[in-house]
């Protein structure tokens, strides 16, 4: 087992289309481990595989409260089969974007098809924080990132912040209440 780095915006990488997994192999369940260690130590409540620079079609995830016993769940080659016409709005952060938080709307309920470490197809319907979760990942595969569903003017503002830092070198600082733009104009 071993934590990976997270690559974080700008970083074109998180643009890139992930690959399909061909195989469940020990290579494939070493590189499952490796996302579980570095998703726990995040902390995440999922990974897609890119966020550790890795350009294939795997999601890791466990959506149990601090406490609970830990629920890991895997999700290879994952894939969004209908979506529910009505929405719900959940406030997102995404671990290659750390410190910035934003409401999001999507379908409230996604049905989806992947397949499971040893092969087997699976189709779920999902609700709730995990259709959130999944529609978040399966966009991670595809190079869409949260930030791409938000205003024009509050991503650009992102990205400009995020350029600056790691032309500087620097840490990335979480947004101040003052620095946002007020809703006049968000
Ligand atoms: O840890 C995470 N929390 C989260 C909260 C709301 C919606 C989606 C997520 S996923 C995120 C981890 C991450 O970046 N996964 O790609
Ligand atoms: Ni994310």
């Amino acid at each position: 087992m071993a934590l990976r780095e997270i690559i974080v915006l700008p970083d074109p990488r998180l643009r890139l289309k992930s690959e399909p997994v061909k195989a469940v192999d020990a290579e494939l369940r070493a590189l499952v481990d490796d996302m579980f260690e570095t998703m726990y130590a995040a902390p995440g409540i999922g990974l897609a595989a890119i966020q550790i620079g890795v350009p294939r079609r795997i999601v890791t995830m466990d959506l149990a409260r601090e406490g609970e016993p830990k629920e890991p769940r895997v999700f290879i080659n994952p894939e969004v089969l209908s979506s529910s016409d009505e929405t719900s709005t959940y406030e997102e952060g995404c671990l290659s974007i750390p410190e910035y938080y934003e409401e999001v709307e999507r379908p409230k309920a996604v049905k989806v098809r992947y397949m499971d470490l040893d092969g087997k197809t699976h189709e779920i319907e999902s609700d709730g924080l995990l259709a959130t979760c999944l529609q978040h990942e399966i966009d991670h595969t595809n190079g869409v990132l949260f930030i791409d569903y938000i205003s024009k003017l509050k991503r650009d503002m992102v990205v400009k912040r995020f350029k600056k830092a790691a032309k500087r070198g620097e840490p990335i600082k979480p947004l101040a209440e003052d620095d946002k733009p007020s809703h006049h104009i968000g």
